[in-house]
């Protein structure tokens, strides 16, 4: 599953040989390692609290570490925001990221390859799986509304998309997918604690490779703004959508994984 989504290892060619790949945090002068970080400590507020968010930053690597804000949250909680300095190089050639490897497409373009290649309508299955009631990114994905100036995928005249919306089981999730013979089942997760959106994708993933055969799968699409782009193969799904994402992304990856690098590859 995970050969669709390439993980590139650097940025090959996005840097100038002279340039700079060793990088450090800048504050107030240019390389000058300066960060801030906010966390919660469960203590009152007090002298004490605030030594012990300075201590915390210190052992983080943060020196030296300046405590710029203290507010107590509720009985025995205080937040803090803390400023300071830290020693460690970042190695850009190092960064893996999951670059877009498909063409962007405009709606018209992608209408036009699904009515000439497909030669029926694109069936899209939507849901917020778990407990998950956050609708609003998954929406925006699909729902005519779409975001940020684009419309979402059901403005698509050849995309037959199904929103489910939230909370919906995975057995709920694998039988709607049947019912509307889905090419595509696109889960969001936004909420992270105790890694549910990392369970529920697991658990989502497994159901849907015991519930159907290999070539007769859905792609299986998550996203959400917590989501390491590069697990798709821990997590048993074809691609992994971060923040930011707009429709005009998931309708051109639609294609090209459905549709043109399929049949690029059928001999
Ligand atoms: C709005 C909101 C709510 C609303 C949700 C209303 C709704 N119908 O969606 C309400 C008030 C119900 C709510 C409730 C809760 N919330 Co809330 N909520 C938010 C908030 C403020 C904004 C989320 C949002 O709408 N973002 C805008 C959308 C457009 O962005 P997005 O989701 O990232 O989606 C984009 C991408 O990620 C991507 N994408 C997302 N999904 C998908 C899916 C696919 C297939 C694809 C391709 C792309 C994709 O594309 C989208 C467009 O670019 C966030 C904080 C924040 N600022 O983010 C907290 C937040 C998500 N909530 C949080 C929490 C804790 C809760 C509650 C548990 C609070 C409580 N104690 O009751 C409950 C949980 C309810 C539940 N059962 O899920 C936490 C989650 C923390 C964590 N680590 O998990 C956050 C981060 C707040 C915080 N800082 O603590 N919440």
């Amino acid at each position: 599953m995970s050969e669709r989504t390439e993980r590139s290892e650097g940025m090959p060619g996005r840097h100038s040989p002279n340039e700079k790949t060793i990088v450090r945090p800048y504050g107030d002068t240019t390389g000058d390692g300066m960060v801030q970080v906010s966390f919660t400590l469960p203590v009152p507020h007090d002298k004490r609290a605030e030594g012990a968010a300075v201590q915390l930053a210190n052992k983080m690597g943060m020196d030296p570490a300046m405590l710029v804000h203290a507010k107590p949250i509720g009985d025995g909680f205080t937040f803090f925001v803390v400023y300071g300095r830290v020693n460690h190089l970042v190695d850009l050639s190092k960064v893996q990221v999951v670059e877009r490897d498909f063409p962007l497409l405009s709606a018209k373009e992608v209408n036009a390859v699904v009515k000439r290649q497909l030669r029926r309508k694109l069936s899209v299955v939507g849901a917020c799986i778990g407990t998950d009631a956050h609708t609003v990114g998954i929406d925006a994905i699909l729902n005519v509304k779409g975001i940020a100036g684009e419309k979402g995928l059901e403005y698509y005249r050849e995309l037959k998309v199904t929103n489910l919306g939230a909370q919906v089981s995975v057995p709920e999730l694998v039988e709607a997918a049947r019912r509307e013979r889905a090419d595509a089942v696109l889960v969001s997760q936004v909420v992270t604690q105790r890694d549910a959106h990392l369970h529920n994708t697991r658990e989502m993933s497994a159901a849907f490779r015991e519930a159907m055969p290999a070539g007769r799968r859905p792609l299986l699409i998550v996203g959400g703004p917590r989501f390491d782009e590069t697990m798709t193969g821990e997590l048993g799904v074809d691609r992994i959508f971060g923040r930011g994402t707009t429709p005009g992304e998931v309708a051109s990856y639609l294609v090209h994984a459905l549709i043109t690098s399929r049949k690029a590859n059928t001999p």
